[in-house]
């Protein structure tokens, strides 16, 4: 149906320009309370988001009926992070609406950009671990998986980021000022949590040993859902984020003793559970607050999941395994185990071994690091004051392990040790991936190389005893966000080029492989590219007062920021080839732009160290006429999934150049290749299948492998000989050591420039020369215009197996034993999780 036949559609629902149009200045109205003339640009975005919203919700609520006449297993996804990016333009492109809007728009005078631009994104994660559970939810509901995303609704997201002279600066994330308008309160449906105090063992009335937990103090957890909609297809997914509110009747006993300040002081001391979200830092190790968030949110899922299960007639605890899959995303929420015993075993009364298999059966666990420093413990003191039941809990799932270790390896005490749940050694703590591990029915990795490395390294003894449970799980990116919406002109060319329906089947974009060897073709593929450069140049201009070109090579380093990723690698590298054009003004090099952007955790110090240096080249090289017309530097601030989908279809090359065996498996990676970058890269993570898809041939390898970094490793590894020994690259250091880029300065970049020197943990210098001659290698072929080109495309025709729709289906087949929809999936047999009593009125008062 064309959007001018649908004039007399409903007004809510309706998908044509009337419809939405009509809709829009209701909402302006009725919601906001403006009238057209003086609504604000803020106005006007609330009152479409509500337009939007409207459409979501009636496919969301149809979906939800069909539902209860459905019975499937529903996947819980357990995350301390969902990195969503912006709704907007999102969800006008799953509800296919995006062209209605704009013309609706348009024909009230309003610029649809600016309101998509305007939109304050939810930053609730701080990188790839967060939205890689974003393109997971986005996939199950385009795959009709009946799933519910369980995370916390934090106030303040991650941080934003300002440069000042250089450096990061953090602010706070104020992404709720203005409302938000795709989050449902859903304040009848909210869960006690306890906190500290002690626990009493006792006989209950017939007899049973039972364990009491009497708490120091109760925090309530309050739902507020977000529908979650699947490309062109209806569903009723959604992510439920915990909020904590303070129980009332605390308050009010302080009250009556007359401490009503104190009384506050709790109150406020509760609701800080849900206020922030914690950088990856290490400095948030230990943190007892990071500690009450992951509990907080891990026993209000699984009330919520207890309860939902419950109101089915007939059902009992003993099959909630049956009803979901629950999968941790990393060690995060892995208090769910212990959390689900205390629930099974303490409130519903199940005999130990029966819970102890429910949830096995429950859990999936999926790693993301092998950085033994990233590897989550929590000191046992913490952890026993906080949650004394559940350390007992921990305890006990311990003692039984560990005899069954003891009698499978008679002893071997040293294998007692190294698998145990507690780490004896030094302070004692609990290690959260063993407690994962055992009591999860399936492990993961997230790239081949990876989940190898895992089982050889930190899981090895647990794949020793069960390497059932092991298996690989390479990540996926959603295409919809970033090709579809992020490179509409590219996706244009792709239907022209292959027809509809790519974007769910994506491995049809090998159909494209052949057009490679079309001159025309590659013309248009080369006019998009430049388009795209184009609208980056536009950003730098506007946002960091920087000019580039868009005829020259864009060369794009954006993720967080850390001594692994090794920015700083790119760094002495780009410090190099100005000092060969210093030399050599008159050197023959392609012209290109080098763009960063990444946060760096506020209390790591290298890494804000590494931003700085970046910034100082900048500053240094753009200024200097001797090179300017062939390189420059930008840093791009406050890299988030809207700045994201600006530069991947921006980038030429894509830059992965981690310490092989680092990176657990990289996103944006993917991302670039989607968009038609080619990557020069290490062998590592998932740029290793990377480059078996797209073939050796269209891929920049350098760089140690695993293997040999292993070796180097043992066999005394000294970054000063190589230093020594390579005057480029003593030439570089000594620049940046030398306070060239930063006025003369010669402490600003010593404790850099030491670690280089004295241990090179990340093996920068063992690289730097393959780095280098790499580098030389991508001038060479990039001057082959139509040779890149073709490189260019046979990288997205090859990469379609980097869905995250072909992840999803994975983990259906292998960990959650739930049906996806079929490859051509018939749009009406919508099956997704619905909560039967959201209807509940809420007790009148005081009833909590
Ligand atoms: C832990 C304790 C205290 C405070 C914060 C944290 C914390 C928070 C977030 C630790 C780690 C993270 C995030 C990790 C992450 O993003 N890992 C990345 O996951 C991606 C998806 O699998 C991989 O592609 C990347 O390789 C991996 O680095």
């Amino acid at each position: 149906m064309r959007a001018s036949e649908r004039m007399s559609e409903p007004v809510r629902t309706g998908l044509g320009v009337e419809a939405i149009r009509q809709d829009f200045l209701d909402n302006l109205r009725y919601v906001q309370g403006r009238f057209a003339r003086v609504a604000t640009l803020n106005d006007q975005y609330q009152a479409l988001a509500y337009t939007v919203r409207d459409r979501l919700l009636e496919r969301w609520l149809r979906a939800a009926e069909s539902f209860l006449r459905n019975v499937s297993r529903t996947v819980c996804y357990l995350s301390a992070e969902f990195l969503l990016g912006p709704h907007l333009a999102a969800n006008m492109l799953s509800l296919g609406i995006h062209d209605a809007v704009r013309e609706a728009m348009s024909s009230l005078d309003i610029d649809l950009d600016a309101l998509i631009e305007h939109e304050e994104e939810p930053g609730l994660g701080n990188g790839g671990l967060g939205r890689l559970a974003a393109c997971y939810m986005e996939s199950m509901a385009t795959l009709k998986v009946p799933a519910i995303g369980y995370g916390i609704r934090y106030e303040f997201g991650i941080f934003d980021q300002e440069i000042r002279d250089g450096w990061q600066v953090e602010r706070t994330d104020k992404w709720l000022r203005y409302g938000n308008p795709w989050e449902i309160a859903r304040p009848t449906i909210s869960f006690g949590v306890k906190f500290g105090g002690r626990t009493e063992a006792y006989n209950d009335d017939q007899g049973r040993y039972r364990v009491r937990w009497v708490p120091e103090r109760e925090v309530r957890g309050v739902a507020y859902d977000t529908p979650i909609h699947g490309y062109r297809t209806e569903g009723a997914n959604f992510l439920r984020l915990w909020h904590a509110q303070a129980v009332e009747s605390f308050d009010f006993q302080a009250f009556n003793v007359g401490d009503y300040y104190g009384a506050v002081e709790a109150k406020v001391r509760s609701e800080t559970i849900s206020k922030v979200l914690y950088p990856n830092d290490q400095a948030a190790a230990g943190k007892a607050l990071r500690l009450s968030q992951q509990y907080f949110f891990v026993s209000c899922s699984l009330q919520d999941m207890i309860r939902i299960h419950l109101q089915a007639p007939g059902k009992s605890v003993a099959s909630l395994h049956e009803k979901y899959a629950a999968q941790l995303n990393d060690t995060h929420p892995a208090l769910a185990i212990a959390e689900a015993m205390r629930l099974l075993v303490d409130e519903h009364l199940l005999p130990w071994d029966e819970a102890w298999q429910v949830t096995q059966a429950l859990f999936g666990y999926t790693n993301h690091t092998l950085l033994p420093e990233a590897l989550e413990t929590w000191p046992l003191g913490l952890f026993g004051r906080l949650l004394p039941r559940h350390l007992e809990i921990v305890f006990e799932i311990n003692h039984r392990f560990l005899n069954e270790v003891r009698r499978r390896f008679p002893g071997d005490a040293a294998r007692v040790a190294r698998v145990s749940l507690i780490d004896e050694t030094g302070e004692k703590s609990v290690r959260m991936a063993h407690l994962a591990c055992v009591g999860s029915h399936a492990i993961n990795g997230v790239a081949a190389l990876h989940t190898r490395l895992l089982q050889q390294s930190v899981l090895q003894p647990f794949y020793e005893i069960w390497p059932e449970r092991f298996g690989n799980k390479t990540n996926g990116v959603t295409p919809r966000r970033f090709l579809q919406l992020a490179n509409p002109a590219l996706s244009t060319l792709i239907t022209q080029t292959i027809g509809e329906g790519w974007s769910t089947q994506l491995d049809r974009l090998a159909e494209l492989e052949a057009h490679a060897a079309s001159d025309e073709f590659r013309t248009r593929w080369r006019a998009i590219k430049q388009a795209n450069k184009a609208r980056l140049a536009h950003h730098a201009r506007a946002h960091c007062g920087i000019e580039i070109d868009p005829d020259w090579l864009f060369d794009i380093h954006v993720k967080r920021i850390h001594e692994y990723k090794r920015q700083h690698l790119n760094a002495l590298a780009i410090v190099t080839r100005y000092l060969r054009l210093k030399a050599d003004p008159g050197l023959d090099l392609v012209p290109r732009v080098y763009v960063f952007g990444g946060k760096a955790a506020p209390g790591y110090f290298m890494a804000k160290c590494i931003i700085k240096l970046l910034n100082s080249i900048a500053q240094t090289v753009n200024a200097d006429v001797d090179v300017n017309a062939r390189m420059r530097v930008v840093f791009v601030p406050n890299f988030r999934v809207q700045v994201a989908e600006l530069i991947y279809p921006a980038a030429d090359l894509s830059e992965q150049i981690s310490t092989a065996g680092k990176e657990a498996s990289g996103t944006g990676n993917m991302k670039f290749a989607l968009n038609g970058a080619l990557t020069i890269g290490t062998l590592d993570g998932a740029n290793v299948e990377i480059r078996d898809r797209v073939g050796a041939e269209n891929f920049f390898l350098f760089g140690q492998t695993e293997t040999e970094v292993h070796a180097l490793r043992a066999g005394g590894y000294d970054p000063r000989v190589l230093y020594e020994s390579d005057p480029e690259l003593k030439a570089a250091i000594d620049l940046i050591a030398c306070g060239h880029f930063c006025g003369g300065d010669r402490d600003l970049f010593r404790p850099l420039i030491d670690s280089l020197l004295e241990r090179d943990d990340y093996m920068l210098l063992a690289d730097y020369r393959a780095y280098v001659d790499c580098q030389d290698r991508v001038d060479q072929v990039y001057r082959d215009t139509e040779r890149w080109t073709r490189m260019s495309i046979r990288n997205v025709a090859r990469s379609g197996y980097f869905s995250s729709d072909r992840a999803i289906r994975e983990y259906c087949r292998d960990i959650w034993h739930v049906a996806p929809a079929p490859l051509d999936a018939d749009e009406t047999t919508a099956k997704a999780p619905i909560d039967t009593d959201a209807g509940t009125d809420p007790p009148r008062s005081g009833a909590r």
